[in-house]
């Protein structure tokens, strides 16, 4: 199978830390980053922002998730505390086209995602991870924008 039948690019790497507020104030100041999205998670227990190098986003652009815990039930929270409380990378997102279809190809080849069908993601997105195990030690996501 050829990769564009897989992944577009990397749509984001994400951050995660205490305060996504601060992480977004630090990459405007100092990397003169855009807020492209801000929204809150609850399914998915984290607020986050999408932090670009432009105002807007072009083809294949990578993005910086930055995102904190909403509470204490967070996998996030979890993870940062399973990480002394120090923030870092947290995963790795896969831009794809249909999702289903993409997630089909990796369970057959033995992949395991953690959702059965895709949830809910940044900007109506349909996301799905493949589990750290099957990603050689990284959580990667499967994210799908919304089709007009
Ligand atoms: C855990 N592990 C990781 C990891 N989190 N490895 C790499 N990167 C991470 N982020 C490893 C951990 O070191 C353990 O390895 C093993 O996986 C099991 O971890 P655990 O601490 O026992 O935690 P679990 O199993 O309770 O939860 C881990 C999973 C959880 C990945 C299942 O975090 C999860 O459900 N994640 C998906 C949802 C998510 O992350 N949402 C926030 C982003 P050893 O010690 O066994 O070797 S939301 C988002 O991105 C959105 C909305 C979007 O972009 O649209
Ligand atoms: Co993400």
């Amino acid at each position: 199978m050829e990769n564009e039948d897989l992944f577009i690019c990397i749509d984001h790497v994400a951050y995660a830390c205490p305060d996504a507020k601060e992480a977004s104030k630090y990459y405007q100041e100092n990397f003169g980053w855009h807020e492209i999205h801000r929204e809150e998670n609850p399914e998915q227990g984290v607020v986050e922002i999408m932090m670009a190098p432009a105002g807007e986003l072009s083809e294949h652009m990578t993005q910086v998730q930055v995102m904190s815990p909403l509470n204490e039930n967070s996998t996030v929270a979890k993870w940062l505390e399973k990480n002394n409380g120090r923030a870092g990378l947290h995963h790795m997102a896969w831009r794809v086209d249909d999702i289903d279809k993409v997630s089909a190809t990796l369970r057959e080849r033995g992949m395991r995602l953690l959702y059965d069908e895709p949830k809910l993601g940044t900007g109506g997105n349909r996301i799905n991870f493949m589990h750290p195990k099957s990603g050689m030690g990284v959580l990667i996501e499967l994210t799908q924008y919304p089709k007009n």
